[in-house]
């Protein structure tokens, strides 16, 4: 079994709920375990245009899959969600993002792991946080610690929401 820590995001459709369902999901997933999930933040759209809010949150899985079933996997879960694929950053009912797959660095047309954007990203990396502990080293060898230190935490919100309140243990 590999560690994986996936994040979500969603700004459509009640993202509270789509968050919901989405841990459900991932959580009937074979050959997959969820281990930890985050808080809930609240934060801006990063993005063009106008956009509601997103609401993002990031869960620790023990997995069995490889790197792309489990991106097909996530995939699948995006599109029983009703995510439709229009404009890159554009809003969305659920994002699912593999940020790190044990310490493998994958450069594949389909994947890229560690996720390219996560070292910058507060709505990324408070989360992770949460789940990962601050000790927690990417293949870089950066700790997450060291690189919360450069991202600022901005507008980020916590909220109330919790996502395991439902979660049925496999
Ligand atoms: N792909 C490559 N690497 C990965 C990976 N590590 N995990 C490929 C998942 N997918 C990966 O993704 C496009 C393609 O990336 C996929 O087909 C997959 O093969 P997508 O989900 O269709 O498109 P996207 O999410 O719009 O693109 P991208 O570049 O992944 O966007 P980001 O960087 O994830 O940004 N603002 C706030 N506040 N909160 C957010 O969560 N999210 C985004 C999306 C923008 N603004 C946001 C947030
Ligand atoms: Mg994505």
């Amino acid at each position: 079994m590999t560690t994986a820590f996936v994040a979500l995001g969603s700004n459509l459709k009640t993202p509270e709920t789509q968050l919901r369902d989405a841990v459900d999901a991932l959580a009937a997933l074979p050959g997959c375990h969820v281990e930890a999930i985050s808080s809930v933040y609240q934060s801006a759209a990063v993005g063009p245009g106008e956009q509601p809010p997103y609401l993002n949150a990031v869960i620790k899985l023990s997995t069995s899959l490889t790197p792309l079933e489990l991106l097909d996997a996530l995939q699948a879960i995006e599109q029983q969600q009703g995510r439709k694929r229009t404009l890159r950053w554009g809003a969305r009912t659920l994002d699912l993002d593999i940020l790190l797959y044990g310490q493998q660095v994958i450069d594949h047309p389909r994947l890229q792991v560690p996720h390219p954007r996560m070292a910058e990203r507060n709505f990324v990396l408070y989360p992770l946080a949460d789940v990962g502990r601050e000790q927690l080293m990417l293949p870089s060898g950066h700790v997450v610690g060291s690189l919360l230190e450069h991202c600022p935490w901005g507008d980020l919100q916590r909220t109330h929401v919790s996502l395991t309140n439902d979660l049925v243990p496999n």
